[in-house]
C-alpha cells in the first residue's frame, strides 16, 4: 500500500514537471516500440518477416536503430528450447527491419529484440509473437 501511494505521488510529481516545462523534449527509451508488420508467416525455411520501430509519441517510424540481439523461440507454446536462427536482411523502407528464419513448426514463435536508438540512452527490449501457419 505504501509503495503504490508513493508511486502515485511520484507519477503526479513527474506529470507536473512535464507540464511546467513545455517545449522540452522528454524523449524516453520507453517511447519506442517494435510492431510486427504481419502477424503470421508460412511454415518453412527462409521465411521473411518485418518489424517497424515506432516512436509512440510522434507515431513515426525510427530509422537507423542498431539491433544487437534477436532470439526466436517457441516459448509461447511451451517450447522455449525450440530456437531458430534469425538473420537480418535489407528492409524495404527506413524504420523497418527485416529478418529471415526457418519456421520449422506450426504455432507461436516469440521474437525477442534488443535495440539501440540513435540519440537515446537505454535499450528497446520487445517481445513479439509471430504465428507460423501451414
Ligand atoms: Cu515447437
Amino acid at each position: 500500500m505504501k509503495t503504490s501511494t508513493f508511486a502515485r505521488a511520484a507519477a503526479v510529481a513527474l506529470t507536473g514537471f512535464a507540464v511546467a516545462a513545455p517545449g522540452t523534449a522528454f524523449a524516453d527509451i520507453k517511447d519506442y516500440e517494435f510492431q510486427l508488420v504481419a502477424p503470421t508467416v508460412q511454415v518453412g525455411p527462409d521465411r521473411e518477416f518485418t518489424v517497424r520501430l515506432l516512436n509512440k509519441k510522434t507515431g513515426k517510424p525510427v530509422p537507423d536503430a542498431v539491433i544487437f540481439a534477436t532470439r526466436l523461440d517457441m516459448a509461447p507454446d511451451a517450447m522455449e528450447e525450440m530456437v531458430t536462427k534469425v538473420v537480418a536482411v535489407p528492409a524495404a523502407e527506413p524504420g523497418s527491419y527485416s529478418f529471415k528464419a526457418r519456421f520449422s513448426m506450426e504455432g507461436r514463435w516469440q521474437l525477442s529484440l534488443g535495440a539501440k536508438v540513435q540519440g537515446e540512452t537505454g535499450t528497446v527490449d520487445n517481445k513479439l509473437v509471430i504465428t507460423a501457419q501451414k
